[in-house]
């Protein structure tokens, strides 16, 4: 089989960049080793900030977001006995937006762009150095492919091939692992809150985020290592409400029955460059980041709408400016983030470090009270512009 463009990986980062190569008029094939039910249903990051959506939008993905997603003007901030609004809308003058990664799986699924190829096994990168690079896998037959393209792009997240299909000397990893997991509930309740909670506790972080007005996600800091079947629902609910201060100024929290439960390991990751040859790394392939800022998912939007117009601008109009500038220009985003979501991380987990423990609420009262604080937050969460 022949195309333009070989994606590995059918996450948001895969099927995002072969939807914006088909508005381009450019072909693509999507390699995805999971089945559609499984990637269609994995539940995953749950913040759009003002970019994605506008990019969503433009790219004709934002009918039924706009329909049934929320916009949010900003998140509160707490620490015990305070809580704060911050209104990124007066800050900035840009909000997110509460919509599923699911959400956006399911819409990137039905507007069905290019040809995607489930249930693939040991898919391969081959001569990425040269102008005739190929991905080999076996199909869900069992039987032997050969996928030949101009170029691949790796968007198979944070256990694909792609990322060592670079040569070791021409790559570099940049990595911080955190003491702390989160553990993660999904629960059909409404939400006890209008907008985002992030918690800061002597016990350690909580989260409270949702899905719609009758689906909640909340989150634990919790000790890597941590073992579900240590939590069973009552105490996880227990330990939100202390966490988030239920009972405190009249505000409660309200329990309900928790539909999945998982545990999830914190970790900083940037491989650089993300561009070797005829090879462009794209989303969780090239970086991870905590998902404290909520950035994640954004990442990826934002690598794909790059990496988009550099290849179409090498493909279609034969000019290799975008593409050698991809992985500079990208990676000046992914490191801000990078910094942002540590920062929102070491801000909020507690470490038992009593002098980590006062640094932490001088920035919470700096970033609640200083309009400067504020508005550098702001700018993070809400994102700054893509291109
Ligand atoms: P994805 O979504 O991981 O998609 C990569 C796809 O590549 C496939 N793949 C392969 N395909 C073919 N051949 C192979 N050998 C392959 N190996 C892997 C995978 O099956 C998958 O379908 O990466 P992408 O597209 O870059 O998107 C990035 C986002 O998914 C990610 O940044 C966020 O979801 C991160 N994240 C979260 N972010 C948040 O902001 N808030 C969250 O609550 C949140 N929860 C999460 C998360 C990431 C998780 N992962 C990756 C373990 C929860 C989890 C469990
Ligand atoms: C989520 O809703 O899953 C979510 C929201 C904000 C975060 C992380 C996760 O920072």
């Amino acid at each position: 089989m022949r195309t333009e463009v070989a994606i590995v990986g059918a996450g948001p980062a895969g099927l995002l960049l072969s939807h914006l190569l088909a508005r381009a008029g450019i072909e693509s094939v999507v390699l995805e080793t999971r089945s559609q039910e499984y990637v269609a249903s994995r539940i995953r990051a749950g913040i759009l900030e003002h970019s994605s959506v506008e990019l969503l939008t433009a790219a004709g993905l934002g009918e039924r977001l706009r329909a049934e997603g929320h916009e949010h003007r900003g998140i509160y901030l707490q620490w015990p006995g305070e809580r704060h609004h911050l209104d990124f809308v007066d800050l900035t003058g840009r909000s997110v937006w509460v919509y599923g990664q699911t959400e956006v799986q399911k819409d990137l699924v039905a507007a069905r762009a290019a040809e995607v190829v489930y249930d693939v096994a040991d898919t391969r990168l081959h001569d990425v150095g040269t102008d005739r690079p190929y991905v080999t896998y076996t199909d869900a037959g069992g039987a032997a492919r050969r996928l030949d393209a101009a170029v691949i792009a790796g968007c198979d997240g944070s256990f694909g091939p792609s990322r060592a299909a670079v040569p070791e000397a021409a790559r570099q990893t940049f990595e911080r692992v955190y003491p702390h997991s989160w553990l993660g509930i999904l629960a059909d309740v409404a939400p006890s809150t209008d907008e985002l909670i992030y918690a800061r506790h002597p016990d350690g972080f909580a989260l409270h985020s949702m899905r719609s007005p009758t689906v909640s996600r909340l989150y634990l800091q919790v000790p890597n290592g941590t073992d579900l079947a240590d939590w069973p629902d009552a105490r996880i609910w227990d330990e939100l409400a202390k966490r988030l201060g239920h009972g405190r100024d009249g505000w409660t929290l309200t329990p309900g029955p928790v539909t999945d439960k998982s545990v999830l390991p914190m970790r900083s990751f940037v491989q650089t460059p993300m561009r070797y040859g005829r090879l462009f790394l794209a989303g969780d392939a090239a970086h991870i980041v905590p998902p404290t800022g909520a950035k994640g998912l954004n990442l990826a939007i934002a690598d794909v709408a790059r990496l988009g117009d550099a290849l179409t601008a090498l493909l279609r109009g034969g000019d290799p400016t975008l593409a050698d500038r991809y992985s500079d220009d990208a990676l000046r985003r992914v490191w801000r983030c990078t910094h942002f979501s540590w920062w929102m991380t070491t801000m909020l987990h507690a470490s038992g470090d009593p002098f980590d423990a006062q640094l932490q609420l001088s920035q919470l009262r700096w970033v609640t009270s200083s309009a400067a604080g504020a508005t550098g937050l702001a700018e993070n969460y809400a994102g700054l512009p893509i291109r």
